[in-house]
């Protein structure tokens, strides 16, 4: 017998079904018969969500009411992916839609496809911070998610004819977008510019501009919690719509000047990932959503309160700072607090210090974020008096813990000079409890190199908390024929709130008829891809191969170029008749990447990746052997149909570079098996998971070090080994290129004289991998166990169980009481 736990509203089909028509008639104004698909989604949405409005307003009561303190998660970006399906698996009405809809006469599936993807991200940071927020609610923990509401996500991704990427604006609110809702009157007004002066002994910030910030809110219900938490993104407006007086004289564009620069501020989405934009614009955006939302927490709890006691905020709310991107809600909020509610600095100090806590998602010390100290005093002139005391204050402090003069100086959390710079991180750790890492290894290098000064003497800060991904979205909906399998296996469904269960898994890895289930499941996820693929991109794809997926922003780091290298090699092997036909086993490649538009490298490789797919996939000599596909705009729609489908999972980036990775823990859950380097959570994955089902490769950080120290040099390598250079020459020579030598003659050289990720290095140990892999999966029995051992060991990797750490180490808080 099998026990079912998941959410059912006890609502039927044909009542959910009148929900819909009624909702059709009295808001959207359109019958049944002159619906479109994207009416229904519309309608079906706002159904959704009044089923959901009960839970949430009692959240919101009861969290106000009680005194379980709660978790603001500030983050510039959240990259929620599509809302309707989750929302219904919380509310416990996903069959009742997808019979309501087929009785309205609708296939469902067009209804999902309705919904535009808000992909208000970049990748892992914002993706984590959905995963974070959706378990937050899962687990009753009174939660605020935090951010921007960017009219344009994430730019949408073509390739043009040479296989270039191309930017395009996606603009996701185009149409009718039934999940946010714009709260007119719980605005905020933001300041900018201006100066400062003294005024009867006190610093007064005379703003020369201010913009007013309306929430919009999401609601973010819980998976079997009873709890819906709120997602509040701010959009900017003016207050002054436009300039009547320079209007009659018709000059239109300055009339509304104020108007465009106010809405400007949340426009866009910066669409850089693991580096740094020093814009403006960039720190308009950080300063607008942080002060709003300050000022929005003291509202929410101290409800109409003139004087409120703000001694209690630190138990009101805790504030987690998702990277530098909201650090400047530290200096903000002692300014609130000393000239908004006139605290004396050490309360101020005292109080934000016990709010904020900071989560550092990097180890490239290029990509700590750092501010001109001129930019800032520009734009928020108060604030950087306050930094500026700041930094005096804590420098005083650590020169009462160390004589260390040299680490004093490099400590400062403002640089000197002419033009000095205000490192964000820096600011971060002072000004809040905790720092953590985003997996062991990660919160170590930390406490090691990037933050060492720090960790010397202020190690009782630091701290680690793993990554970690939701089940119900990377499971439950992303894979429902493995979903079904695990809640047969184990005999209950529990394991969606608690996915430690999945160990349950284990001992059937050892009975064969399982795990041809497991293999079936895969295979059929495979088939229902290849059919997405030829859909959606017109590719063709077989699902009989294995199916080898490398998914991730494209960054050097990562190495893409280290898989496209691999992979050129393969072909080359097949066309030279290196191997015979027997030998090859037949694989595609599929990459899913966006490169920031300004970076070069990784637009050159994309361009790369894109005409090896169209040379090797025109080519009759490895028909059937070898495929490579590029879907363009890789999103997190995409990702839910490939993880289920891929059997090869790539993790490949230099060890010591990649902070965690999600997508790994995305694709082990999902029973592919990763070739990775010991790098991130790979670490954690490798050592849960076994060695022994995990492909290890490649240099550790320690090797990696001695290598930088004794001076390295790619060519060697080149010259080395005759298949690596002959697969950088093939790139040379033109063949990828229509015998152009000059297309990709910048990423050669870079490889040959500088290759700073020591892809090269790495070459040899990676193929060497490639006969292990390619022998398991001949065994396909033994490659599908330890599949699904990987499924059984992945449960520590659930995002419920990163919050549980922060709960405990970090924000000292829990679920609200019934
Ligand atoms: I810094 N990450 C990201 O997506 N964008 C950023 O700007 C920065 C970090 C990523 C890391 O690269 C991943 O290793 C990590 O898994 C992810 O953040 C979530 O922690």
């Amino acid at each position: 017998m099998t026990e079912i736990t998941a959410p059912k509203s006890p609502i039927t089909t044909a009542e959910f079904a009148d929900e819909i028509r009624e909702q059709l008639k009295y808001t959207q104004g359109v019958t049944v018969e002159q619906a479109t698909p994207a009416d229904v989604y519309v309608a079906a949405s706002t159904a959704v969500r009044r089923h959901l409005m009960d839970s949430w307003m009692k959240t919101q009561q009861d969290m106000v009411n009680g005194n379980t303190k709660a978790v603001g998660y500030l983050s510039a970006e959240f990259l929620m992916g599509k809302q309707l399906r989750n929302a219904l698996l919380n509310a416990g009405l996903t069959e009742q839609f997808d019979e309501a809809v087929e009785q309205l006469g609708f296939d469902y599936q067009d209804v999902v496809d309705a919904e535009y993807e808000p992909a208000l991200g970049n990748g892992g940071l914002g993706r984590l911070a959905a995963c974070f927020i959706d378990s937050l609610a899962s687990l009753g923990v009174p939660a605020f998610g935090y951010g921007i509401q960017y009219q344009y996500g994430i730019f949408k991704q073509s390739f043009n004819e040479q296989g270039q990427q191309i930017e395009n604006p996606e603009y996701w609110l185009a149409n009718e977008e039934p999940w946010g809702h714009v709260d007119y009157n719980r605005s905020q007004r933001v300041d900018f510019g201006g100066y400062v002066a003294d005024e009867d002994g006190k610093r007064v910030w005379h703003p020369a501009t201010c913009v007013r910030a309306v929430p919009v809110d999401y609601m973010v219900p819980g998976y079997a919690s009873g709890r819906v938490n709120t997602l509040r993104l701010w959009t900017a407006k003016s207050y002054d719509e436009f300039d009547l007086l320079t209007f009659n004289r018709s000059d239109y564009l300055n009339a509304v000047r104020p108007q465009v620069d106010a809405e400007n501020i949340s426009k866009i989405l910066y669409p850089e990932d693991s580096t740094p934009q020093g814009k403006r614009l960039r720190l308009q955006q950080q300063y607008f959503f942080v002060s709003a939302s300050i000022h929005d927490a003291i509202r929410v709890f101290y409800p109409g309160q003139d004087k409120p006691d703000l001694t209690t905020f630190p138990d009101k709310i805790t504030f987690q700072l998702n990277d530098t991107h909201p650090v400047i809600g530290i200096p903000e909020l002692m300014r609130v607090l000393i000239d908004e509610y006139g605290y004396d600095w050490d309360t101020a100090w005292d109080i934000t210090t016990r709010t904020f806590n900071y989560t550092c998602h990097t180890l490239l010390p290029e990509a700590l974020e750092v501010w001109p100290a001129n930019l800032i005093g520009e734009l928020l002139p108060r604030h950087l008096e306050i930094i500026y005391q700041i930094n005096d204050h804590f420098l005083n402090e650590i020169a009462g813990k160390t004589r260390d003069k040299a680490k004093i100086e490099r400590m400062r959390i403002v640089t000197e000079g002419d033009d000095p710079q205000v490192r964000m991180a820096y600011l971060a750790v002072a000004g809040g409890s905790h720092v953590n890492g985003v997996a062991e290894l990660h919160s170590q290098l930390l406490k090691d190199i990037t933050l060492k000064d720090f960790s010397d003497l202020y190690g009782e800060k630091f701290t680690n908390v793993t990554n970690g991904v939701t089940p119900r979205r990377f499971i439950k909906l992303a894979n429902p024929r493995l979903s079904d399998l695990i809640t047969e296996g184990l005999g209950t469904d529990k394991w969606l709130s608690d996915l430690e269960l999945l160990k349950g898994l284990e001992p059937l890895a050892q009975d064969d008829e399982f795990v041809k289930k497991f293999a079936e499941v895969k295979h059929a996820n495979k088939v229902s891809f290849a059919n997405y693929a030829k859909r959606q991109y017109g590719f063709d794809m077989n699902p009989d191969t294995m199916f080898n997926s490398m998914i991730k922003r494209l960054h050097e780091y990562k190495r893409q170029s280290l898989k496209i290298l691999a992979l050129i090699a393969r072909y080359a092997d097949i066309k030279n008749g290196n191997m015979s036909a027997d030998d090859v086993m037949p694989r595609t490649v599929i990459f899913g990447a966006k490169s920031a538009p300004g970076y070069y490298m990784a637009k050159l490789t994309i361009q790369l990746i894109n005409n090896v797919a169209r040379v090797v996939n025109n080519d009759p000599d490895v028909k059937g052997k070898l495929n490579v596909f590029f879907p363009w705009n890789y999103n997190v729609r995409l990702a839910q149909h490939l993880i289920p489908a891929t059997d090869l999972d790539e993790q490949i980036s230099q060890a010591g570079k990649e902070a965690s990775g999600t997508g790994n823990m995305k694709f082990a859950l999902n029973g592919a098996l990763t070739v990775g380097t010991l790098d991130g959570a790979n670490v954690e994955i490798r050592e849960r998971v076994g060695a022994e089902n995990f492909f290890l490769f490649g240099m550790t950080v320690d090797e990696v070090e001695e290598l930088y120290a004794k001076g390295y040099g790619p060519a060697a390598y080149y010259e080395a080994n005759p298949r690596l250079k002959q697969a950088i020459d093939m790139i040379s020579n033109g063949t990828f290129s229509n015998g152009d030598r000059n297309t990709f003659a910048p990423l050669v050289a870079d490889w040959l004289t500088k290759d700073y990720f020591m892809t090269l290095a790495d070459f040899d140990s990676y193929t060497a991998i490639q006969s292990d892999i390619e022998a398991l999966y001949r065994t396909p029995l033994e490659w599908h166990r330890k599949a699904l051992i990987n499924v059984a060991n992945s449960g520590y990797f659930s995002s419920d169980r990163s919050i549980e750490d922060y709960l405990e180490r970090i924000w000292h808080t829990g679920p609200l009481a019934d």
